[in-house]
């Protein structure tokens, strides 16, 4: 019996990092899984249990180990399913940037809520900290920096072309971890991974390419290993935002950490913030001791569809 950890899945076989190197891997027969209605059984990230194959290099999956946590989105495929996006995660970095292209505070909120609801710490990183701003991009850098580290999520500012700034800055971050990595297209994920792992060859695109129609195409999540920091960084291309999977309304505020606090001080107890009277969110707000912009953010997330039942 051999154990590891599932780096790659290109649908039917899976690489698996061993203590001996990566193998391939497969699963045989009906996998049974627990609770969650799944597209695919197993995950990058998973620690599984491998069977050595008659004969081959090839390995069989026995076992997957309970996942601490994972990050899912809805299937596009199956009504009701999930697919497991990656597991086993110990932060996650949101990378953004303020322009080409410009990240909106919507999108990350959108981010944060699904990242509290998998309880996974999270970090935004400021990438092309190299280019000049603008006016308004220097407004919403500060924007960044006031509305979230107060929360409890650190906004860094870095260039993924310097290499010095991520060996320096970044790298520590990582030490020991796992860590997903994440952000719209264009905005520096792959440039930062090549970077960091010379073997990753991630292709880069120049921001004009991503006009062109077809440039989403669906890659499944990678995670590889960061050389003298026993980290993995998790790619996930494609992916523009994961998560918020049947969140009900009541739910909602409690993935915005500076409502939690006060959530049991409404006057309704199904309350949901919006217009209700004796609703102490929408005071907290009129006194200043929630953003307006992360206030606005929660109304926009509760009305959308996808928060509904
Ligand atoms: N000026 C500048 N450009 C960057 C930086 N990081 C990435 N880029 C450029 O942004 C474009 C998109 O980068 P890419 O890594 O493909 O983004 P991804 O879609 O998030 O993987 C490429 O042209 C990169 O060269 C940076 O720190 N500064
Ligand atoms: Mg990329
Ligand atoms: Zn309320």
């Amino acid at each position: 019996m051999k154990t590891g950890r599932v780096i790659k899945s290109t649908g039917s076989w899976y690489e698996v990092l061993t203590e001996t190197g990566p193998v391939r891997a497969r699963l045989r027969g009906k996998f049974k899984q627990q609770g969650l209605k799944l597209t695919n059984p197993v995950a990058v990230g998973d620690q599984v249990t491998l069977q050595a194959e008659s004969q081959q290099e090839t390995y069989t999956i026995q076992e997957i180990a309970p996942r601490e946590n994972y990050v899912i989105r809805k299937s596009t495929r199956k009504a009701h399913h999930a697919h497991i996006i990656a597991s086993n995660i110990d932060q996650a970095f949101l990378m953004v940037t303020i322009q080409q292209p410009r990240t909106s505070l919507g999108f990350i909120d959108r981010f944060l809520v699904s990242t509290e609801s998998f309880r996974i710490p999270t970090t935004i990183l400021v990438n092309k900290a190299d280019l000049p701003l603008n006016e308004a991009g220097e407004e919403l850098l500060q924007d960044l920096h006031e509305i979230y580290e107060p929360l409890g999520y650190p906004v860094l500012e870095l260039s993924a072309l310097h290499e010095q700034d991520l060996l320096e800055g970044f790298g520590p971050l990582l030490r020991g971890k796992t860590t997903l990595l994440s952000g719209h297209s264009g905005v520096g994920k792959s440039t930062l991974l090549n970077q960091l792992v010379p073997g990753a060859r991630q292709t880069t695109k120049d921001i004009s390419a991503y006009s062109a129609k077809g440039v989403h195409t669906t890659t499944f999540a990678e995670m590889f290993a960061v050389e003298g920091l026993d980290a993995f960084l998790i790619d996930t291309p494609g992916i523009k935002e994961f998560g918020v999977l049947d969140i009900e309304e009541q739910e909602l505020s409690h993935y915005f950490v500076e409502m939690r606090q006060y959530l049991g001080e409404c006057k309704y107890h199904n309350c949901r913030h919006v217009s209700e009277p004796g609703c102490r969110i929408i005071e907290r707000v009129e006194e200043g001791y929630i953003h307006p912009y992360r206030y606005e953010n929660y109304v926009n997330l509760l009305h959308e569809e996808d928060t509904h039942r």
